[in-house]
This record gives C-alpha cells, sequence and structure tokens, in this order.
C-alpha cells in the first residue's frame, strides 16, 4: 500500500506560492490558533510545521506534535518566538526568512523615521478629525517637525536591515553610526562610512536611533530608562526589530514628558496589545508589525519557507538553517 502524503501544516493561510510537491498540507485559521495547545493538536503527525511570529514553539508543542516532526520552518527573519534548544534536543530543522524581508522592513523603517519626524500622527488625525477646519491655514510655526538631511542616524544592530536602512538614509546625507559586538567592515567603509560606537555614545549623538537587533535574552529592554534619558530631546527613536528590545512603558513616559521628540513602532512588548499610554500620546507612530508586509516580500517569503520544507522532506539540507540536527534522523 503506498504510504500517505507527507504532512505540512502552516499555522495560517498563505499565498500560493507555498508548493510543496507530494506532501499534503494543511493550514490553520485566517488569525491564527487561540492557543499553542490548539495549534500543536491541530498539527499532531506532521512532519513540518510553519510558524508565523506571534507562535510560541516550545517543548511541550514538538512532544506534541510528535517524533516524526523534522522542521520548524518561521515564516519571519527574527525566531524569537522558538525554543531553538528544544528543536537541537529533538533533531529538529529549525529555518527562516532572511534577505526576504530585508527591503520592505528597511522601507518601514524609513517610513517611521519620516513619519515620526514629521509628526505624521497628529497630522493625520488633525485632518481627519476635522480639527484643521476648526484652526484655519496652518501658520509659520505650526506643526513644526525635524528634519533628517545631514542628520546622525543611529542603528542599534549591523545586519541586512541595519545595512538595508542606512543606504536609504544616503539620500538625505545621513551621518550613520552604529552599535555591534564586532566592527563591520562593510559599514564603515564606502558608501556607508559608517562610525562604531557604544550605545551610550551613539544614543547621545544621534538624531535619529533604528533598532535592528534580534531579541535575545541580552537585547531584552536594552533601551530602558536610563538609554532615554541620554537621547536628545529632538530625537527621534523608531523600532522595527522587536518590541520586547524597548522597554515600552518607559518610552511612554519619556514621550510624554517629551525628553524625546518623537517614535515611530512597528513592535510592542505584548502584540497585538499596545499601552494605552502609548495610544494616547500623538508624537508616536504606531503600525501593527507589518514591516515585511508588501507583496514582493511576503511571495519570497513564502518561496524561500517552501524551499526549507521540501529540502528537508528531502533530506537535503535547507538554503537557510537556523538550527541543524547533530544526530542523523531516523528515516
Ligand atoms: C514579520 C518579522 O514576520 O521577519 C520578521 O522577523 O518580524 C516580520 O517579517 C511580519 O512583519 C509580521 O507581519
Amino acid at each position: 500500500m503506498p504510504s500517505p502524503p507527507t504532512l505540512i501544516t502552516t499555522s495560517r493561510p498563505l499565498p500560493a506560492e507555498f508548493v510543496v510537491p507530494g506532501a499534503r498540507i494543511q493550514t490553520g485559521p485566517e488569525r491564527g490558533f487561540p492557543s499553542t495547545q490548539a495549534f500543536a493538536d491541530f498539527a499532531k503527525g506532521s512532519a513540518a510545521i510553519v510558524t508565523w511570529v506571534s507562535e510560541r514553539v516550545d517543548a511541550q508543542m514538538l512532544d506534541a506534535i510528535g517524533p516524526q516532526l523534522k522542521i520548524v520552518a518561521n515564516f519571519a527573519v527574527g525566531y524569537d518566538n522558538i525554543d531553538t534548544d528544544a528543536c537541537a534536543a529533538r533533531n529538529i530543522w529549525v529555518t527562516n526568512t532572511p534577505d526576504a524581508v530585508t527591503e520592505a522592513t528597511a522601507d518601514c523603517a524609513l517610513m517611521l523615521m519620516l513619519a515620526a519626524a514629521r509628526k505624521l500622527a497628529h497630522a493625520d488625525n488633525f485632518v481627519r478629525s476635522g480639527e484643521w477646519e476648526k484652526f484655519g491655514i496652518l501658520g509659520p510655526a505650526d506643526m513644526i517637525g525635524m528634519p533628517l538631511e545631514n542628520k546622525t542616524l543611529l542603528l542599534v544592530g549591523a545586519g541586512r536591515i541595519a545595512k538595508a536602512t542606512a543606504l536609504r538614509s544616503l539620500a538625505w546625507n545621513m551621518n550613520l553610526l552604529y552599535v555591534a559586538r564586532n566592527p563591520k567592515p562593510d559599514f564603515e567603509t564606502a558608501p556607508l562610512n559608517a562610525k562604531r560606537v557604544t550605545l551610550e555614545e551613539g544614543l547621545k549623538q544621534a538624531d535619529f536611533v533604528s533598532i535592528h537587533t534580534p531579541l535575545t535574552k541580552e537585547t531584552h529592554h536594552l533601551i530602558g530608562p536610563a538609554q532615554l534619558a541620554l537621547m536628545k530631546p529632538t530625537a527621534v527613536l523608531v523600532n522595527t526589530a522587536r518590541g520586547p528590545v524597548v522597554d515600552e512603558a518607559a518610552l511612554a513616559e519619556a514621550l510624554a514628558s517629551e525628553c524625546i521628540f518623537a517614535a515611530g513602532l512597528d513592535v510592542f512588548e505584548n502584540e497585538p496589545a499596545v499601552q494605552t499610554a502609548l495610544k494616547k500620546l500623538d508624537n508616536v507612530v504606531l503600525t501593527p508589525h507589518f514591516g515585511s508586509a508588501n507583496v514582493s516580500s511576503r511571495t519570497q517569503m513564502t518561496r524561500l519557507c517552501a524551499r526549507n520544507v521540501q529540502a528537508v522532506l528531502e533530506g537535503r539540507d535547507p538554503p537557510t538553517p537556523i538550527v541543524r540536527p547533530q544526530a542523523p534522523r531516523a528515516r
């Protein structure tokens, strides 16, 4: 009797480009599963699961899915949602989607820099609410923002997205600083000519700060009250990486007290919840963790994710591994 097709579970419906020949693909609900347990129950018996940034993949989940699970393919470049040690201990591959998200996320960072600097949240609300009609034509001193031209941009992290953001910033002739554990020759040479600094030095000097570091134990609340206090009152903070890198309550406080000028946030500590204090402020632009949400990026993410799954199911190394099984798997 022919064996049944290999089962792949995607936690949500994926774009049509998610094709893995010979496999049966079952998809979770549009808005994702209500709990890890519900996802695990649905995915039981799968050889591959495709996960979204909001889904925690832990030892309990892996065990509930079963020992036939070969790969956790994250539909994102960040993989802080996955217990990689638990996957390694069970000889399960973990893959992500680097490169595919780079350009769209860098666009998002620049969009938030400009939007926050030019008070877009306030301006948009001013028009929609009818406030403009009551107020009248703006005068020379109304709604004045900050320029990007010739200003200093600090990149916290020096990976692909930081570099793509830095390249875009050259259009404004920005002076670049970066924070990284090790020197990055491609940041320090033309065209970026960025200078490596400590976080403290960078925060003091920067007019714009853009976060591009993965979330780890070391980067949790990397930007807290002490760091915000170092920033200029005219400075703008942008986060397109992971919410918990910034202490959200401390940021709300810094914005409310005008310790910094503005912020642009695509990521939050407890998504989809956002601190009420932040939502009340008009010097912060808020977007719903949609950095990679453009057509080109989503297509590339989907294709790469499918290639990762297909390779592992066919016994080959996937193109973008994070965790590689150490022991040969019984087939
Ligand atoms: C999100 C991301 O997956 O790649 C990442 O790490 O955070 C993003 O691509 C996406 O924006 C969620 O909508």
